[in-house]
């Protein structure tokens, strides 16, 4: 059972318990809501929670909200200071997974974005392994990816999980960890839940935000650790055959974190085992999400005491 004892709802903290909402919702009607997986990390030594990338996720929050009609009266700043407050007094003291929502909320018939009420809720819940560790077996899903066209990925948006749970489903009832998606025009798009990257060449290459991915922001925190570490990346379309021959694939994900792909469709991926590419850029993000890399602090929120000024 989850232990978290608050949620934002309704304009306010509020106990978990109250936030509830009715058969009758639009989004829970018809997928019109969209959302975020944010997380924070416990650092020991330091005794303090700091939350990942935050400003970066409601950013993309209010692009996903903008592209469902979804108007809140909370700019980012507010979103940020809002979350803060509810994690704090939670009183976490490790890691842990924040979900905001921002849905349709009118309580009528008819399927539509236009002329609805929206609202937001946030909660926030203790959070240990998405994926198991130490390496995953996935397969090529035969669902494809949702089309900018018809849903577009590059918003968070609950209806198009549904796509996401198809895959997902399919890979475990098939003995798999996880499926790696194509797009419809048979390219790799990501994970059902996750980024993907591959190395070829000592090249570290991820399919572009044209996709049908979403634009992930581990994806972006490994790219710009990868060129900080002077690894070579490239954004290009992927084939699925190029997921056989990759020395090293590996998923990314604020839930999943960096989790590399030991096996796919019963080829090994290079020896089997997570690649030194991954294992080097894996490493530094373990320290950088808990705030260890001074180079990166000022990716990492403080929950307890005042940032550093
Ligand atoms: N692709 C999809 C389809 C995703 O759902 C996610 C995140 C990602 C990529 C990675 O994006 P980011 O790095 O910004 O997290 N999935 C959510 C997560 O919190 C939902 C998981 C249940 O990881």
């Amino acid at each position: 059972m989850p232990t978290n004892k608050y949620a934002f709802f309704r304009g306010e903290i509020r106990p978990i318990a109250e936030a509830k909402i009715s058969v009758m919702t639009s989004a829970f009607n018809y997928g019109t809501a969209v959302f975020e997986g944010i997380r924070a990390f416990w650092n020991a030594e330091e005794k303090e929670l700091f939350v990942f990338r935050m400003a970066e996720h409601y950013a993309r929050f209010l692009r996903s909200c903008r592209i469902l009609f979804i108007d809140l009266p909370y700019g980012v700043e507010d979103l940020c200071a809002i979350t803060l407050e509810l994690v704090r007094r939670e009183g976490f003291r490790e890691d842990v997974y924040i979900r905001p929502i921002a849905f349709k909320a009118s309580e009528e018939i008819g399927v539509r974005l236009h002329n609805l009420d929206s609202d937001v809720t946030i909660f926030a819940l203790p959070f240990k392994a998405y994926l198991p560790e130490g390496g995953i077996r996935a397969t090529v899903s035969s669902w494809r990816r949702v089309e900018d066209n018809a849903i577009p990925a590059r918003a968070k948006i609950t209806g198009a999980y549904v796509n996401s749970a198809l895959a997902k489903t399919e890979a475990y009832l098939a003995g798999f960890d996880e499926a790696i998606v194509l797009n419809e025009d048979g390219q790799v798009a990501e994970g059902s839940a996750e980024n993907l990257f591959l190395v070829r060449d000592g090249v570290l290459i991820t399919p572009p935000a044209t996709a049908n991915i979403l634009e992930g922001i581990t994806r972006d925190t490994v790219i710009t650790l990868a060129k900080d570490l002077a690894i070579p990346v490239v954004e290009r379309p992927v084939d699925r055959t190029e997921l056989y021959v990759a020395s090293e694939v590996f998923l990314t994900g604020t839930a999943a974190g960096l989790s590399p792909v030991v096996e796919i469709e019963g080829r090994k991926v290079g020896t089997g085992t997570p690649g030194p590419i991954f294992t080097c850029l894996h490493e530094l993000y373990e320290g950088v999400v808990r705030g260890k890399e001074p180079k990166y602090r000022a990716w990492c929120t403080p929950v307890y005491s005042a940032p550093a000024s």
